[in-house]
């Protein structure tokens, strides 16, 4: 799995066979474009695409585990390097950039100086989220090849499909195809996965939201037909996951909401509020349950403390103290921090700054500048409980969730009983994510209600939430009915254009991840099949 960023020589190794021929005539549509624009053909395209979480919801910043998988919409880079130098101020580098939906998103030109990239996280605007994948992109080059590397101007024509603020994870498909249009203009020959995707990871938390690491290793590790495991510690690892066969046949249905939810806009309330409040649980946690002084160890959470760290310490002190050999199963660990927190988080309605300063032994100014200076937060009170618990609990749901696909069913001629415990699961993360995470919004509540009554296993809010898009698990034979029923008593209440409809619920299969085309080395319309190199298929 880890290793190089494959370069693609047909489409056919980028998408599913029932995706092509659409896919085909966008690239093509995309190169068009380019040379239309920019008076020349693109040299390579850089493609990343969004997820859909299957589970572990909102615990990707706390480092628990997480099961997503890439979808076929995705973020596709054009670029082309042959950029004329004449009006470039010195010292400088240029990043022209457009977008197929010029309208909406406006093309740009920046002249850059080497050696820093100014992105402005307080104005919205599309450009920023290639900002800070080149950003980082440049990072890790300058690491690699010294200070005094200069980078390449580039001319970009972007093409997305994920919808944005959809919850499908727009943002990291984006920053993440950024950041290796960068890698791959400047000359670099390979692209290491890991290297991608923790770039990637923190580039984003540049353009204005904490962000956990879930989206941008499903977008760039993702195989096709595979979900995958991600873990963060003690450092980011992936694995791809299959479903065992069942009878009948599973299916991941996503079916839009229609509420966009912007993470940026809504961050201070929302999102970040979120990512606070688990870190400052993790901190209360451990002042309360630990020995006194105990530091908890710094991570690669967005503020360093996570709930994960504390998880570690206190079961290592625990250990420690009572001299036991074996340690705990990460399970019953789970379980146990679910109890300790609902004994040690008593304030249902929250903790002020000054009673958690207290607890943590520092000034309101101290927890102000370690917790919430980073990006603005609004609240007078942190729901500590509630945001421990769901974590907990969401980490626990995701062992189980595992633990059920490496078991086989055992009844193959009707695995029913265990495709409902898979969709118990799920519901159980919608349940959380509404009651106790607050993150979910009454629009996704119907339509997971509706899904479930129409024959869904289990439904829930996949992503951020707060709006976007719901998975559902669905046997095949009951696809038609759950759509039909989204349709009838969801969509048909909104105003929806034609083409919004048709994209309103889709089958989700898994896809793969992040890739690399080279034009330059096949002129003509994108090769969709090695055997039709060079021709024009579609
Ligand atoms: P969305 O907003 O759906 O892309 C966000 C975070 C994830 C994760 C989920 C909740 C970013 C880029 N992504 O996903 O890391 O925390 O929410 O599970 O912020």
């Amino acid at each position: 799995m880890a290793g190089p960023v494959p370069v693609a020589s047909s489409l056919s190794d980028i998408y599913t066979v029932d995706a092509i021929g659409t896919q085909a005539k966008r690239w093509n549509n995309l190169l068009a474009r380019f040379q239309t624009i920019y008076g020349q053909p693109a040299e390579f395209v850089a493609r990343s695409p969004g997820r859909v979480n299957i589970i572990g919801e909102h615990i990707d910043y706390s480092l628990y585990p997480v099961l997503p998988m890439a979808i076929t919409a995705d973020s596709l880079l054009a670029v082309s390097t042959k950029v004329a130098s004449t009006n470039t101020k010195e010292g400088h580098y240029k990043i022209k950039i457009a977008n197929v939906q010029d309208a909406k998103f406006p093309a740009h030109e920046f002249d850059i100086p080497y050696e820093a990239v100014d992105i402005d996280a307080t104005v919205h605007e599309w450009t920023n989220y290639f900002k800070s994948g080149l950003r980082g992109a440049l990072e890790l080059l300058r690491k690699k090849h010294g200070n005094d590397f200069e980078p390449k101007s580039m001319q970009i024509l972007m093409d997305g499909t994920v919808p944005a603020g959809g919850g499908l994870s727009s943002s990291a498909a984006f920053v993440s195809s950024s950041a290796l249009a960068v890698m791959v203009a400047n000359g670099e020959k390979t692209v290491d996965k890991t290297e991608l995707t923790e770039l990637a990871i923190v580039s984003e938390r540049a353009v204005g939201v904490n962000s956990g690491g879930m989206d941008q290793s499903a977008s760039v590790f993702s195989e096709r037909g595979s979900a995958l495991f991600v873990s963060f510690t003690p450092s980011l690892k992936v694995r791809p996951v299959s479903f065992p066969k069942t009878n009948p046949e599973l299916t991941f249905l996503i079916a839009q909401s229609f509420v966009t939810a912007d993470k940026f806009v809504t961050g201070p309330v929302h999102y970040n509020l979120r990512v606070v409040e688990c870190s400052l649980a993790a901190a209360y946690l451990n002042a309360v349950l630990n020995p006194p002084g105990t530091q908890l160890p710094s991570d690669a959470s967005p503020l360093s403390v996570s709930l994960h760290g504390f998880h570690e310490t206190y079961f290592a002190l625990q250990e420690h103290s009572s001299g036991a050999t074996k340690s705990k199963s990460t399970e019953s660990q789970l379980e146990e921090l679910v109890a300790l927190t609902a004994e040690k988080l008593d304030k249902r309605d929250g903790y002020t700054r000054e009673e958690i300063a207290a607890v943590l032994n520092i000034s309101v100014d101290e927890l102000n500048k370690k917790f919430t200076s980073r990006f603005p937060v609004r609240a007078e009170k942190f729901k500590l409980r509630q945001r421990a618990l769901h974590v907990f609990s969401e980490a626990l749901r995701v062992l189980k969730f595992m633990s059920l696909l490496e078991q086989q069913p055992t009844n193959t001629d009707d695995t029913s009983e265990y495709n409902a415990q898979l969709g118990d699961l799920l519901n159980q993360t919608q349940d959380s994510c509404r009651d106790v995470y607050e993150c979910s919004c009454k629009e996704i509540d119907e339509l997971c209600s509706i899904a479930r009554k129409a024959g869904s296993y289990g439904s829930r809010l996949t992503g951020a939430g707060w709006g976007g898009c719901s998975v559902h698990l669905v046997p095949a034979g009951k696809v038609k009915a759950v759509r039909e029923a989204c349709e009838r008593e969801y969509y048909s209440k909104l105003d929806l254009s034609e083409e919004q409809k048709e994209a309103a619920v889709v089958v989700s299969k898994p896809g793969s991840g992040s890739a690399v085309y080279l034009v330059d080395d096949k002129p003509g319309p994108v090769v969709v099949d090695d055997r039709d190199r060079g021709s024009e298929v579609y």
